[in-house]
């Protein structure tokens, strides 16, 4: 069963308490498996000390212990006060790639599969008050057929594991993100789902609030100012508020819903969420928000920066936004795995549109699937038992975990259920229609549903483009694909995917989710050569040019935001260089040249809908 509380954003009210166990843990790595054996989950001996949230990947200087796959494990005491007594308490841990075990004073209680979504370990009956109780987590890093993201771990003749990953990011592992010890009420609020429509005079959200217990729920709605606009009591109603502040693209306002359970006049919990009021929709080709049509411009990012691997930085999520707004985007996709819940925070304040990604990404079977799916080589991945049993049940629950998670977010606006996944064989559709019905199910503001289109999953062979609400296609021809010289063939061939795509789909707006030249910073040839700066620009003028000419392309995201981390290889010189800003998160020449077009496209830029700004 989901624990809908465990995904809940967690706060200090007066009600409920909260205690960030962010520092350093106690860590060790278990090869062979046998910590429990030896005790472990009361406490290790022989230890290191590891800072959270971080991957533990890049701190170390040799190699073995940077690549090191298998079981490892993170301990640390804590003390929960006195005066939480009689409250319902749980240590939140809110991403430990790539899954875990949770002993509390010795006793497993929780386990959970998936390094991108938050879960709890459930302390009740469990914890001393105000004296040391000591939690010990073991976190296996193994990529497989069955997990999310996909991949295979090899054993090397020397006996250590190593991480094959069907996808093109570093298998940064840990506790990613921070552990929180949560107190709330035993009669709490365990979730909030919100559904807008627009009115004459405002608008109206159907909301649905679910608590344990049998007390009346309250809900406040205030604007900015603090002002209340709306209020109403029970589980289930209709919110109506005039003239409404609706929330728009690099245009956000939102109201603060604030709900408490009562009895008898006093408050037993209290919990709020600042909510966007919108609407999203697809109409024809066009993505409206608001009823108004929008030009997606962005990025595919990455949750990676230099030293902390994975692991969630307030900063640099900062920074993130500061260079996006400073290019002119409006929007980006979580690629290729749900991000910290701040970022979609941010984006909600921010009004950044964004296409939220689960982890399902590999599901191509090679490290290198931007060669292979060039090549037109076939991995049936779908048709294997495993895949159609276990790993669908882990996809599942990841989407209904990302979706419980994500849902009252003003800033999503689409799920993408998949990256680049086989989709030419007839196994893989019945996986998609799975997928595709259990998300629109699951979210109670049935946004629009797509997934990231392999190069080889053309109109012609694809079987599965139909479940998308809109096509989000990644392509890379001028680079894997008649790259350099003979970009101009790379011209003709996009032009001639996207006549075939417009004729396939002809009621399905296309994003470009990916399109992007590797380019080492600081590399100038005149005349160009691929990895050079100037190709860079020369790569991206053409497909602006080609973009320009279809009026079905409704956004643009470049892969990627910045240069990233992946497994070393014959095409990565330490990553992928296809960032428009360097690791470090400062501008190639081409972040320039996106300032210039982005700052100059209007938001409905090439809008088919009657109603325009
Ligand atoms: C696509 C993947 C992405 C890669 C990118 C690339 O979706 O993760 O990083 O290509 O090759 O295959 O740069």
């Amino acid at each position: 069963m989901l624990d809908t509380q465990a995904l809940q954003y967690p706060r200090n009210t007066s009600t409920r308490r909260l205690f960030d166990l962010s520092g350093l843990w106690k860590f060790k790595f278990d090869s062979g498996a046998c910590g429990e054996e030896n005790g472990w989950q009361y406490g290790l001996s022989d230890y290191i000390l590891m800072p959270v949230p971080a991957s533990f990947n890049d701190f170390f200087t040799d190699k073995n212990s940077r690549e090191y796959t298998g079981d490892f494990w993170y301990e640390r005491d804590f003390i929960v006060p006195g005066e939480w007594e009689g409250m319902s308490l749980f240590l939140r841990f809110e991403g430990a790639a790539h899954r875990a075990e949770v002993y509390i004073n010795g006793k497993k209680t929780v386990s959970h599969e998936g390094g991108f979504m938050p879960f709890a370990a459930r302390l009740d009956g469990l914890v001393k008050f105000d004296k040391p109780n000591r939690v010990a987590v073991k976190i296996n890093n193994e990529l497989s057929l069955t997990s999310l993201p996909a991949g295979s771990t090899k054993l090397l003749k020397n006996g250590r594991k190593m991480s094959k990953p069907f996808f093109d990011f570093f298998n940064y592992s840990g506790l990613n993100r921070a552990v929180k010890l949560v107190a709330v009420p035993k009669e709490s609020i365990l979730d909030l789902s919100v559904e807008h429509k627009l009115t004459e005079d405002g608008s109206e959200t159907k909301y649905s609030v679910t608590t344990n217990g049998d007390n009346t729920v309250q809900v406040s709605v205030f604007d900015k100012d603090g002002s209340i606009v709306a209020e109403t009591t029970g589980k289930e109603g209709v919110i109506h508020i005039e003239n409404t502040r609706l929330w728009n693209v690099l245009d956000a306002y939102l109201y603060t819903f604030r709900l408490r359970i009562l009895k008898s006049g006093s408050i037993i919990d209290e919990y709020y969420e600042d909510i966007g009021i919108r609407t999203v929709e697809i109409k024809g080709r066009d993505i409206l928000i608001n009823n108004k049509p929008v030009y997606l411009k962005g990025f595919g990012k990455h949750e990676d920066s230099d030293i902390i691997g994975r692991g969630f930085s307030l900063p640099v999520a900062k920074r993130d936004f500061e260079l996006m707004k400073w290019i002119g985007a409006n929007s980006f996709r979580t690629s290729h795995y749900p991000y910290a819940e701040e970022i979609l925070k941010m984006a909600d304040r921010e009004g950044f549109l964004v296409i939220d990604e689960v982890a399902a990404v590999g599901m191509f079977e090679s490290l290198m699937n931007f060669l292979e799916a060039s090549s037109g080589k076939k991995t049936d991945f779908f048709s294997r038992d495993i895949v159609q049993t276990q790993t669908k049940e882990n996809h599942k629950a990841a989407v209904s975990e990302l979706i419980t998670r994500d849902k009252n977010h003003a800033c999503v606006i689409a799920w993408s259920l998949f990256n680049e996944p086989e989709t030419t064989s007839d196994s893989a559709v019945k996986y998609f229609e799975e997928i595709f019905i259990h998300a629109l199910k699951t979210d109670p503001q049935k946004r629009p549903r797509t997934f990231a289109l392999i190069m080889n999953s053309t109109p012609s062979v694809c079987k599965c483009y139909g479940f998308s609400d809109f096509l989000s296609l990644n392509r890379y021809y001028g680079w894997y694909v008649n790259g350099g010289y003979e970009i101009s063939d790379a011209k003709e061939q996009l032009i001639d995917e996207l006549k075939e795509w417009e004729k396939a789909a002809p009621n399905k707006p296309i994003i470009f989710t990916e399109f992007g030249a590797d380019t080492m910073p600081g590399l100038h040839k005149l005349p160009s050569v691929m990895w050079s700066e100037e190709y860079q620009e020369e790569y991206l003028n053409m497909q602006f040019e080609v973009f320009d000419m279809f009026d079905s392309v409704k956004g643009e995201q470049v892969w990627n935001f910045a240069d990233f981390q992946t497994t070393e290889g014959i095409l990565r010189v330490d990553g992928n260089k296809k960032g428009i800003f360097t690791r470090a998160r400062q501008p190639k020449n081409a972040a320039y040249l996106f300032k210039k077009r982005w700052e100059s496209l209007a938001l409905d830029y090439k809008s088919t809908s009657s109603c325009r700004y």
